[in-house]
């Protein structure tokens, strides 16, 4: 289990946050899902031997939403930028 921080472009109401919370909630080794709307960013505890990173990422995008960045907890730089 690893925490992640993923920042997200394209949320700009409660159901925008509903409809990541309903997709990516529903992936395998998913954990602990958070959504802070007005910081743009999701923390979650990720399982990647169930669901890699990859997935979580294709999976917003899908739902409409664009990844900008993430990073593990802990980690102060960036080490996935768009
Ligand atoms: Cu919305």
């Amino acid at each position: 289990m690893k925490n992640q921080t993923i920042g997200i472009n394209g949320m700009n109401c409660m159901n925008c946050v509903g409809k990541i919370e309903k997709g990516v909630g529903a992936l395998d080794g998913v954990l602990n899902l958070s959504i802070d709307l007005k910081g743009k960013s999701m923390t979650l505890d990720l399982d990647e031997g169930a669901t890699p990173l990859s997935k979580v990422h294709e999976t917003i995008g899908s739902l409409g939403f664009e990844v900008f960045e993430h990073k593990p907890k802990g980690f102060f730089g960036k080490i996935f930028k768009k």
